[in-house]
């Protein structure tokens, strides 16, 4: 339904701005270089890279000293989500589907503000340990990965500072939707409570099973199956036994096929818009076998999302 021509841009984001550790910003070279184009191609997609970040360092830029708004590196965080937005925007209105590859989460900010300003109706499946709801007044950390939903929906939007004034606040409290929670703020928590965002854990993921899981989440975004869905995947999402490489590692996540299966069920509703893989870390690993395992399993999220179990 969505995409019916098969072609796709692979939008590269390598960028770690977003949150203090080094060597995300190395995850879509190491996923390119594991033939993930190639992979995409065998399964039918006709595919291009856009490298939108390209001439920029921000890595030199990163600091870590929170602004007057209580967050890290605001301004390169904004520049580059607004070189991200751009190329997704302009893949969508090319009817290309956007696959952007990370770096941190921060660019969340702009691939779902990207797909709600092509399609109003879209929905946004977000796949996480964490819930990236803070914002500049709830956040800990700084961390701007751990903020991007809040700007897209401008929740507390008199806290952000005027760099982020760009992003068009277009997500609406319905039509987004969590799974693999399991390491949530609690200023986050009051905000799900508060727009009464569903939100799937890992403890709805044992009692109900992750198939019923996405039945519900889905019911929940886009009941009658018809609009696009946004899949925003945090490899984080997936236990640290088979995703080792990443950030913020959390125990007790998706089975590495509990994973897969949310990314096989989206592609088997036809609805997939636009997807991110993101917080591949391929510096944060101990051994070869680390990387590897964190890297085969981005792959395999985009390949399953891009349909490789359609029979
Ligand atoms: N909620 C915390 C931790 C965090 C969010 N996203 C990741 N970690 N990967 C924060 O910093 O906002
Ligand atoms: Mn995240
Ligand atoms: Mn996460």
């Amino acid at each position: 339904k969505f995409h019916p021509n098969k072609k796709a841009t692979i939008i590269t984001a390598p960028f770690s701005g977003g949150q203090p550790k080094g060597g995300v910003e190395l995850g879509p070279e190491y996923i390119l270089k594991a033939g993930f184009e190639k992979q995409l191609e065998h399964l039918g997609w006709q595919t291009e890279v856009a490298n939108p970040l390209e001439k920029t360092n921000y890595e030199a830029q990163k600091s870590n000293d929170k602004d007057s708004f209580g967050v890290k590196n605001t301004k390169i965080v904004s520049e580059c989500c607004q070189k991200i937005h751009e190329a997704v925007r302009s893949a969508l209105s090319s009817d290309r589907l956007p696959v952007t590859i990370g770096g941190d989460h921060s660019i969340g900010t702009a691939t779902v503000s990207a797909a709600l300003e092509h399609n109003p109706d879209a929905c946004v499946l977000w796949i996480d340990a964490h819930a990236d709801i803070n914002t500049p007044k709830t956040t800990e950390s700084g961390n701007l990965h751990g903020c991007p939903i809040s700007f897209v929906m401008g929740i507390d939007s008199d806290s952000y500072p005027p760099e982020f004034a760009w992003v068009p606040q277009n997500l609406k409290a319905n039509r987004i939707a969590y799974i693999g929670l399991r390491d949530v703020d609690d200023g986050e928590k009051a905000i799900l409570k508060k727009y009464n965002i569903p939100a799937f854990s890992m403890y709805h993921v044992d009692k109900y099973g992750i198939g019923k899981v996405v039945e519900m989440a889905l019911d929940a975004v886009n009941p009658e199956r018809k609009n696009p869905i946004h899949l925003s995947y945090d490899v984080d999402a997936i236990d640290p036994s088979f995703v080792p490489a990443t950030g913020t590692r959390v125990e007790g996540g998706l089975s590495l096929r509990e994973g897969l299966f949310i990314a096989e069920e989206i592609a088997h509703t036809g609805l997939l818009g636009s997807i991110d893989i993101v917080e591949t870390n391929p510096l944060l690993a101990e051994t070869e076998e680390h990387i590897l395992d964190t890297v085969s399993a981005a792959c395999a999220i985009g390949r399953c999302a891009l349909g490789q179990t359609l029979l």
